[in-house]
């Protein structure tokens, strides 16, 4: 499939959609939304696709929602807003978070306001050195909505996110380390090589488990410690009946063979 905003593009394993509105810094307008929608489901339900990258065009990750298209021209038509807020809520939220495969944002330069939504859902962020970041909204008179305050008050320290959302400033991709919003921080000229060492380490595990990891983690951080326990429990054994206790042959490769090393390595596994 090919889409107005996007770039997709798959190699070994590994789909990168690639946000391409570079003139407008690759602001998400409502057709992005709804390329998003489509371009995840794809990524979804494609087999072939073990690992997913996203990242921006140009100089830029992502300004955030286009302040024109998203915000101001369907300000007076409260159904053309809530048309583009539902496909960005869906791409977000109903698709991106809950990916059963691992996500990185690979973060390529300036990533404002709304990108930090779906920043802060990938399951790994990798910033270039010269990335900026920040939560422009107080200065020209919004919130930061759309899921953006609660997700960085939960990512973040509350006294990282409150700067962030109170202040408007723009911080360094260092200074975006230091508070955790990304993993780690590289040369611009080493960013696509760490993000794909990265994305070839988790090509290794085994998918079904990686799913499992995911999922219970992104459920786990609404449960109680009760409902935690519980929940973990009854999904170690669905793992077990649904992926047929792939686990032993990690373990009679450690205890038999001795030609595994759990706490270092990755299990060879066959399902
Ligand atoms: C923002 C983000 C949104 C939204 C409204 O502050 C405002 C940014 C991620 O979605 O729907």
């Amino acid at each position: 499939m090919s889409y107005e905003t996007l770039l997709v593009d798959k190699a070994d394993e590994i789909t990168t959609i690639t946000l391409n509105r570079p003139r407008a810094k690759n602001a998400m307008n409502p057709q992005m939304h709804l390329d998003m929608c489509a371009a995840l489901a794809e990524v979804e339900r494609d087999d072939g696709c073990r690992v997913l990258v996203i990242t921006g065009a140009g100089d830029s990750f992502c300004a955030g929602m286009d302040v024109k298209e998203y915000f101001y021209d369907t300000d007076k038509s409260p159904g053309e807003r809530a048309a583009a807020r539902k496909a960005a809520f869906e791409w977000m939220f109903g698709r991106l978070r809950v990916l059963p495969k691992p996500t990185i944002a690979a973060v390529n330069g300036w990533c404002f306001g709304g990108a930090f939504a779906w920043l802060s859902v990938c399951d790994f962020a990798i910033a270039s050195e010269n990335a900026k970041f920040g939560l422009s909204e107080v200065n020209w008179g919004i919130i930061p909505a759309g899921g953006v305050t609660k997700l960085v008050s939960t990512l973040l320290a509350p006294r990282d996110a409150l700067y962030l959302v109170m202040t408007g400033r723009p911080v360094s991709a260092r200074k975006a380390a230091e508070m955790r919003l990304v993993n780690e921080t590289v040369a611009p000229e080493k960013l696509r090589e760490t993000v794909l060492d990265l994305a070839a380490e988790l090509k290794k595990k085994n998918p079904t488990v990686l799913a499992y990891c995911k999922e219970v983690f992104r459920v786990d951080q609404t449960l109680s410690l009760e409902e935690a326990l519980a929940f973990e429990s009854a999904k170690w054994m669905e793992l077990d009946a649904v992926g047929k206790k792939t686990w032993h042959q990690g373990v009679e490769q450690f205890k038999q063979e001795r030609s595994y090393r759990p706490g270092l390595e990755t299990y060879r596994w066959k399902s």
